[in-house]
């Protein structure tokens, strides 16, 4: 039986036309990738009528032997990836990890010392819109011109702000970290050192990237980027005390019942991750955005820090006639789905942007390699060459719909 499809026509056939835009448009929002079919067939699983508060062998609830055995499953697997020693794979989202994180290991009005929101650090590493921002007392470095950390700026400001924890990791930065230095820094200061490897942690685990471990104290992910699990988060450390504080803020601290079905689908995708295939995945999805690079500044277009060392491409705009958020519109009439971005030294507002980030993991998970990374990078340019060439747009459209058919991911909308 089609139970979906008989029961509630209307939200079945809103699936089947967003099935159809994912696989007829390039997806290229550095955040989002396709997960593997059997982490969607977890996800859709009876587990999601469990309730299991508390964690494998200390739960509040009876009938949790089969879950206490799944969540094990996937607290060994992601140990295993990341090689340390503790995990928690309960927070529902990267937020709600980093959330757990302070509240764990801070107290209120304590200081954070994060990347600023507009030169690639995230809404929770102390933005003030956030409540990360309201509780605590937070206060950014950034990239200088080129892009690039400038490590003896951190420390400065290290030394003058004198903060609880820094956090390094970020939602829009384009080269390797160094953990050690970042660890040295903190230590120079007393600081917890706090890794956020979110948009990462699909190359760390295929060692494509450095491994933010042993140097950080505390680790937080989300499992749905790169590392193409389900939506979800995941926190990690090497430190017994810190995990301790970390298990009690997220249950009971911050959330109720874990979500069995998504942790049974993290332990899916971290079996995928784990496979030896992996590590030549991670490597093409870097090689996928590495190309992307080269075509844009070849095609005269500026790249911040002038090419990339992981997933992500930063297209500065700067000197250009138009926007960040002109160009993001033009390429979605074409069927290229990015996201509008600031870059540094922007005068435009989070609303216009005079940047562009654009990714390689969907497509590469798509089945993607170079040849066809090189035909969308001369069609980006195209279309940003010619932005008020409506026509242009609606021609790419179609003949990118025609080329994406090769690259289906999924025989079905609901699995
Ligand atoms: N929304 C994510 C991103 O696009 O990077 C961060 O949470």
């Amino acid at each position: 039986m089609n139970y979906l499809e008989e029961t509630d026509k209307v939200i079945f056939d809103l699936i089947q036309k967003e099935w159809n835009r994912q696989s007829d448009c390039l997806e290229m929002i550095a955040s989002e990738n396709f997960t593997f079919p059997s982490v969607i067939e977890a996800l859709g699983s009876i587990l999601t009528n469990k309730y299991a508060e508390g964690y494998p062998k200390k739960r509040y609830y009876g009938g949790c032997e089969f879950v206490d055995e799944i969540e094990q499953i996937a607290i060994d697997r992601v140990k295993k990836l990341f090689n340390c020693e503790f995990a928690n794979v309960q927070p529902h989202s990267g937020s709600q990890a980093n959330g757990a994180v302070y509240s764990a290991l801070l107290k209120p009005y304590d200081k954070i010392l994060g990347m600023h929101l507009n030169h690639g650090g995230h809404l929770t590493h102390g933005a003030k819109v956030s409540i990360t921002g309201k509780m605590y007392q937070s206060f950014f470095y950034g990239v200088e011109l080129d892009g690039r950390i400038n490590y003896d700026k951190v420390q400065e400001y290290a030394e003058l702000i004198k903060p609880n924890i820094i956090v390094c990791g970020f939602s829009a930065y384009t080269r390797e970290l160094d953990f050690k230095r970042f660890r040295e820094i903190a230590d120079s200061v007393g600081a917890i050192l706090f890794g956020d490897i979110a948009h990462i942690a699909g190359l760390v685990a295929g060692e494509q990237y450095p491994n933010p471990f042993p140097h950080c104290h505390i680790v937080s992910t989300t499992t749905h980027k790169t590392l193409r699990g389900p939506r979800g988060g995941v926190i990690l450390s090497n430190d017994e005390e810190i995990i301790n504080k970390i298990n009690k803020a997220v249950f009971p601290g911050i959330q109720g019942g874990p979500l069995m079905n998504v942790i049974a689908a993290k332990a899916v995708g971290f079996g995928e991750n784990l496979k030896p295939e992996w590590k030549a995945h991670a490597k093409q999805v870097k090689a996928n955005a590495k190309i992307l690079g080269e075509i844009f500044v070849k095609r005269g277009y500026d790249i911040v820090s002038g090419g990339t060392d992981n997933h992500l491409v930063l297209m500065n705009l700067i000197n250009k006639p138009f926007s960040g958020k002109d160009a993001d519109a033009a390429l979605e009439n074409a069927g290229i789905t990015v996201n509008k971005n600031m870059v540094p030294g922007d005068t435009r507002s989070p609303f216009i942007t005079s940047g562009l980030r654009i990714g390689s993991p969907a497509l590469t998970s798509r089945g993607m390699k170079e040849k066809e990374f090189e035909y969308i990078a001369n069609k980006i340019c195209d279309i940003l060459d010619n932005i008020s060439d409506i026509n242009l747009q609606e021609k790419t459209r179609q003949e990118i719909k025609e080329f994406s058919q090769d690259f289906r991911i999924y025989p079905k909308a609901i699995f």
